[in-house]
């Protein structure tokens, strides 16, 4: 296997490109194509402030190593979700890797800021950890990004993410998800920032081959409670797919945003947003879904402090002698 580039032994075989390359060569590959990505999408530019969410995975640590060695001005991002061991070596991953390349980091504590971990919210809520965790995260890092006076906020989705998401949005025919689903998203609202996905082209095997030839220390293991999630199931099938017959994902993707999405999306019906009387973001409802969160896991605390009812006599109480 021989570099398009150099000829020199490739490390990297990219069958659904029909290319591969030498460390040096893909590293240049994937930094062009993050800055192709970018620049093509106007998804922002060198004068802007890029908040970027960074879990400690490969993929969001490729992406702020990217947009690093391409020039743009970052911060990281990083949510601690309070999910035991997973959540704390994610966080020490990500403080390890922005100490190292002096890069400014701002960290927020699930059980600060919603008063509970990630766990017990889907608890209180009696719902899947994932239910609470993603809204959670989509709030905070909106709030964040406008109250630190970002232009724009960007998440390591790659095109794995992107492709599964999809495949999720037709099998079901989720025609909102799918209206939404784009790799930059503009503002609707002045409280909403606008979110873009730099990777969005770019498969898991490329994000991890890049993240392992940079020499990036990244948290290997998935968050338990993704397992059995439908999104690693269609991830799956894809790539049987793409082994099959290479480029599929990429087609099926691109193919979408060229053909669906601008139709999708000029069809879509223009939603009415209003602030949150609680606490002032961008929600179609009176209080936001972020707010009514809070107060059920309030609630759920309160309910587990209080003290336990006294029991109720078994036997009933003699009668009191009449006077
Ligand atoms: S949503 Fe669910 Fe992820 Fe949150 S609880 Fe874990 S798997 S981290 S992307
Ligand atoms: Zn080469
Ligand atoms: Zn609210």
């Amino acid at each position: 296997m021989r570099c398009v580039k150099c000829q020199g032994t490739a490390s990297v075989d990219l069958p659904s490109r029909n290319a591969a390359y030498c460390a040096p060569h893909y590293l240049d590959h994937f930094e062009y194509e993050v800055g192709h990505n970018i620049r093509s999408l106007k998804m922002f530019t060198p004068d802007e402030r890029v908040l970027v969410a960074v879990s400690g995975g490969k993929d969001s640590l490729a992406l702020w190593e990217t947009l690093i060695r391409l020039g743009y001005k970052t911060t990281g991002f990083h949510i601690h979700l309070g999910i035991g061991e997973y959540s704390d070596l994610s966080r020490e991953k990500t403080e390890a890797y922005a100490r190292a390349h002096g890069v400014e980091l701002i960290v927020v504590e699930v059980e600060a800021a919603v008063g509970a971990t990630i766990p017990e919210v889907s608890k209180a809520l009696r719902r899947v950890p994932c239910s609470g965790c993603g809204l959670t995260k989509r709030y905070l890092m909106n709030r964040t990004a406008r109250e630190q006076g970002f232009s724009v906020l960007a998440t390591g989705h790659n095109l794995d993410d992107e492709a599964a998401t999809l495949m999720g949005g037709v099998l079901h025919w989720q025609m909102d998800s799918l209206g939404r689903q784009a790799p930059a998203l503009e503002s609707t609202h002045a409280r909403l920032g606008r979110k873009v996905k730099p990777l969005y082209t770019l498969s898991e095997k490329e994000t991890a081959s890049y993240a392992v030839l940079r020499h990036i220390d990244y948290v290997v293991d998935e968050c338990p409670h993704s397992v059995g999630a439908l999104s690693l199931l269609y991830k799956d099938v894809l790539n049987r797919i793409e082994a099959e017959s290479h480029g599929t994902k990429l087609r099926f993707f691109q193919g979408y945003l060229k053909n669906l999405r601008p139709a999708l999306a000029s069809a879509g019906q223009k939603v009415e947003l209003r602030e949150c009387a609680t606490c002032g973001e961008a929600t179609t409802a009176e209080v936001c879904a972020y707010c009514r969160m809070v107060q059920q896991v309030y609630r759920w605390k309160q309910r587990r402090v209080a003290p336990a009812p006294t029991p109720a006599p078994t036997t009933p109480a003699p009668a009191s002698p009449s006077a």
